[in-house]
């Protein structure tokens, strides 16, 4: 058993792909091991594999600049005359009705790695909240809990991880008692990975015994729903609009009657949110028409002086940003998956830790690899029919990426006052906030005090006065 020999196909097989080093460390590791490399190598696809290498490991795929390029059309936060009043009036009391009969379920996308956050963990284990340092899972879940009970039904919420978190995030869910939800409302399924490659188009080994792999990126959630049998479950439950957002954005409003109501009003597949870019170098992608066919361009896909252009107002004219937010038809999943459409591939130059060919691991502090994924996005030119409603960024997106400065822990526990700070004034209570105009004092309103800004006139009474450096928690 120790001398088990690698069959004979899979040898030649390795080596016609000039793939033949994944058993370089063969005689070195223990039957089960073995058995777990072959495993591994057995699911290649050396078709793609070739197709991959071809056109975005070895060979750079240059990048056609998009020249026939227009700003989309939009739903504007407000209406801004009376026809468009009307719909929203439509569109809020349609989306209600669609949330209140359990048509919707809520869909997070929490399978990347985060390594630019430096977080040990998934990052939806990452605390926030600013007083009472809740984490990202803990905030979506205490929103899904307040939103059921506001609309009367039970949202169910389905979660993308990964292989390399899965498991991990099934604990913190155990060992929070699901955070008071029904566990058989809470799905955890996990996405693909794709072999990690050279530059020079070997694939990488992890250890002696593993290829190096990681996540297939947030488009390969499409497979993923269909594979895991989400897609069967969201269907048993007769959910028909998937809310779609990623784990990094503690502000998103999960159910949006508008948004969704408008979704459904226009017979839309697959609807977006936006926010007006800080400014031309503000790294969104953005959305506009290619050829007609709404799509999003990553920031460093577009040309400069279309990044720049302004309009006489002076706004930018690309200047609806990608926050990521999205209502998706269940229809829409299963017409792409019925007609075999899949997301192309995007190539990322990463630092990719491996062991090279004597087996000593190798920690790069540059990048010295490829990691090839796919992005939910691309689907948005493949729709029938898309909305963009555009909303306002200190309400709905402060995005965690980073460890310090912009889009930090400490911008979104900020913004996170911030927001609060609002809505208390709205409802006329006083906030202390210093000469900057920022709040002098933390502020964390939990969803089952308020979902929203207008939710805070019903509980005044519960409000005491705040004071300059307070730290207040309205639960
Ligand atoms: C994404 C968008 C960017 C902007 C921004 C808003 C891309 C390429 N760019 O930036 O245009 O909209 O978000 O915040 O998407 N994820 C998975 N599986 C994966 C990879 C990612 O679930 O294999 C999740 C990840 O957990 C996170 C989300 O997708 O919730 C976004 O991933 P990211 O942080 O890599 O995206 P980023 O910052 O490149």
């Amino acid at each position: 058993m120790i001398n088990k020999t690698v069959p004979q196909s899979i040898r030649k097989l390795l080596e016609e792909h000039k793939q033949g080093h994944l058993l370089t460390f063969w005689h070195s590791i223990n039957p089960l091991q073995k058995d777990d490399l072959l495993a591994q190598i057995q699911q290649l696809d050396f078709t793609q594999i070739n197709n991959w290498l071809e056109k975005l490991v070895i060979n750079i795929p240059s990048i056609d600049l998009p020249v026939n390029l227009a700003p989309p059309p939009f739903y504007p936060p407000s209406p801004v005359n009376n026809q468009q009043k009307n719909k929203y009036v439509q569109a809020q009391k349609l989306g209600t009705e669609l949330i209140s009969t359990g048509k919707v379920a809520a869909l997070v996308v929490a399978g990347g790695q985060g390594s630019r956050l430096g977080f040990d963990g998934p990052k939806g284990d990452l605390p926030i909240s600013p007083v009472k340092g809740k984490t990202l899972f803990q905030l979506f879940a205490e929103t899904i809990t307040a939103a059921s009970e506001r609309f009367g039904t039970i949202c169910p919420w389905y979660i993308m991880t990964s292989p390399l978190n899965y498991q991990q995030t099934i604990d913190i869910f155990r060992s929070h008692n699901y955070y008071g939800l029904e566990k058989e409302n809470v799905f955890i399924f996990q996405q693909g990975t794709l072999p990690n490659f050279s530059f020079d188009g070997k694939i990488l080994l992890a250890d002696k015994s593993h290829i190096a792999c990681s996540p297939d990126g947030h488009g390969g959630i499409l497979k993923a729903l269909i594979r895991s049998g989400a897609l069967e479950n969201i269907k048993k439950h007769g959910i028909e609009y998937l809310s779609y957002f990623q784990v990094d954005n503690p502000l998103v409003t999960i159910f949006d009657p508008l948004f969704i109501g408008l979704h459904a009003l226009d017979a839309a597949q697959m609807s977006s949110k936006a926010v007006a870019k800080k400014g031309p170098e503000e790294k969104v992608g953005v959305f506009c028409l290619l050829d007609g066919k709404l799509t999003v361009i990553e920031y460093s896909d577009l040309p400069p002086e279309k990044a720049q252009q302004r309009k006489d107002n002076g706004s930018l004219v690309f200047e609806l940003g990608n926050i990521a937010v999205h209502i998706i038809s269940t229809c829409f999943i299963e017409r792409l998956s019925d007609r075999k459409l899949s997301l192309p591939i995007h190539r990322a130059v990463k630092k990719i830790p491996h062991i090279d060919e004597k087996g000593n691991q190798i920690e790069p502090d540059k990048p010295n690899g490829i990691k090839l994924e796919s992005f939910i996005f691309d689907a948005l030119p493949m729709a029938s029919k898309s909305i963009i409603l555009q909303t306002t960024r200190k309400e709905q997106f402060s995005p965690v990426k980073n460890a310090a400065g912009t889009d930090s822990i400490d911008t979104a526990k900020q913004m996170l006052t911030d927001r609060a700070a609002c809505w208390l004034e709205s409802a006329g209570i006083a906030v202390p906030r210093k000469p900057d105009g920022s709040p002098d004092c933390t502020i964390e309103i939990a969803p089952a005090f308020a979902l929203e800004k207008d939710d805070i006139k019903a509980k005044l009474s519960r409000i005491p006065k705040i004071n300059p450096n307070d730290k207040l928690y309205l639960a």
